[in-house]
């Protein structure tokens, strides 16, 4: 199906999904229980698109796209990226991974969402890149080489899972403006680097430190030099922890330049918003670090949940800190077909912020049950959790199986669309895939 379809989907979906049911499918629902009713012509028609029967139509949610035809095969064009990323914009560039493309345990660079607010550096010189350690709660201000930090520092790799703040996006209703990320901004690869610990202890931090912010040398969508484009930070706390890195390299390589190179913060299990690339300073604030999408609504919440579509004052919004629970399933690819056999291996990833996840379920009748899968322990703290399992259908038809993910804290996945916020963050609700059995 091609993008704009898909978009205009979307549209008419996140504008009444009710009246787009009966729009698109004639299905009608009934408003007590939120089900929808599908005619038999309905039925029969809905079937005919996804290629197959709905087995569990029965359990279907009203105002639900189905998954089947929420696939994309538009071709990608950046070098040293996978083919089969979805671009969401060329300027600046924003990128995300299809779920099976996250099949790998490591995600490979090349594999890597992008999610830039401006303009990469062009011509980065790594002989005389230097990063700079300032602001009014470090003790001794101090500029570093990359050779010296390299030198300097002892090196540590950690597997840190980095998603937007954004992703899930495209899912609100009424929709929020930004980047249409479905369930692609994320990734959790191997970072190499040294600890931004040890970095802040050489200079030294005042008692009074509370905060750091970064700066990056990409140029503002503006072109002036002088504009920031983005300078988030996280409190010291976060800056302090074992897994926090200044990196150089991912997976063991060069950072690609999309995604930092030739050096970038790493916080996992943060958005990843606060973890800034083409790194060039650190400042250590004695007050919440307050620059260019740390303020107003920027990367924040209603402090108390909202009614859908309110307007929220800057003072009632909090900073996102932790991201929530969440998984993805990797394979089978959305819209698959079985043949020939009526058992499927499933398989995908979660992760909890700064939490770990304790259980995996999936469902194939749209969540009236649920069946737990194995799940692995992550390869350290804030690393993501390989999850696998069978999953058997009692017949020919169209399926979704969906995927759901329980913190340690017993937080569980929803399995619609949560709190609503203005600017869309946070959409941790249950990915889900189509499975025609034929
Ligand atoms: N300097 C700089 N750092 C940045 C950004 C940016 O635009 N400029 N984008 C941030 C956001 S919003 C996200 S989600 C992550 C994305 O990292 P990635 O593009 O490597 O996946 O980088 C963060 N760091
Ligand atoms: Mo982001």
């Amino acid at each position: 199906m091609k993008k704009n379809i898909r978009k205009g989907l979307r549209a008419l979906y996140a504008e009444d999904p009710l009246e787009a049911d009966k729009l698109i499918w004639g299905r009608e629902s009934d408003p007590r229980s939120r089900r929808g009713f599908l005619k038999n012509g309905a039925l029969a028609f809905m079937g005919t698109i996804l290629g197959a029967r709905i087995v569990f139509a029965d359990h279907m949610p009203a105002g639900l796209i189905p998954a089947g035809i929420l696939e994309t095969d538009d071709p990608f064009p950046i070098k040293g990226k996978h083919p089969g990323l979805t671009i969401l914009n060329d300027r600046p560039w924003n990128v995300e991974t299809p779920a099976h493309l996250l099949d790998d345990a490591i995600t490979p660079a090349d594999r890597m969402f992008i999610r830039n607010n401006g303009l990469p550096p062009e011509n980065v010189d790594t002989a005389t890149w230097t990063l700079e350690i300032a602001g009014e709660s470090v003790r001794t201000p101090k500029t570093y080489t990359l050779a010296e930090l390299k030198q300097r520092f002892s090196h540590h790799t950690y597997q840190l899972v980095l998603e937007c703040g954004g992703n899930g996006r495209a899912e609100f209703n009424p929709p929020a403006k930004g980047n249409q990320w479905t369930t692609g901004a994320v990734s959790c690869s191997a970072w190499t680097g040294v600890l931004l610990r040890d970095v802040l202890e050489d200079a030294g931090l005042k008692d009074d430190a509370v905060y750091i912010g970064y700066y990056g040398r990409d140029t503002h969508l503006s072109g002036d030099p002088d504009k920031v484009v983005i300078s988030r930070g996280v409190p010291i706390a976060k800056a302090l922890q074992d897994e926090s890195l200044i990196a150089w390299a991912v997976n063991g390589e060069d950072i690609p330049l999309m995604n930092g190179h030739p050096l970038r913060l790493v916080f996992g299990g943060w958005p990843a918003s606060t973890s800034g690339k083409w790194l060039a300073k650190i400042v250590v604030r004695n007050q919440v670090h307050d620059g260019p999408k740390m303020t107003g609504q920027s990367y924040r919440v209603p402090c108390k949940p909202v009614a859908p579509g309110t307007e929220v004052a800057d003072e009632d919004m909090c900073i996102i800190e932790s991201m929530p629970v969440k998984s993805v399933i990797t394979s089978p690819k959305n819209g698959g077909i079985l043949q020939g056999r009526r058992e499927l291996k499933v398989r995908g990833k979660a992760w909890a912020g700064e939490r770990a996840v304790a259980r995996m379920e999936v469902s194939i009748d749209f969540g009236a049950t649920w069946q737990v899968v194995s799940l692995q322990a992550p390869a350290n703290r804030l690393a993501w959790q390989l999850w696998e399992g069978n999953v058997r259908f009692p017949e020919k038809g169209y399926y979704e199986i969906w995927a759901r993910a329980t913190d340690t804290e017993g937080i569980a996945q929803p399995m619609v669309l949560p709190g609503w916020n203005p600017r869309g963050y946070l959409n941790n609700a249950c990915h889900r895939i189509a499975i025609k059995v034929v």
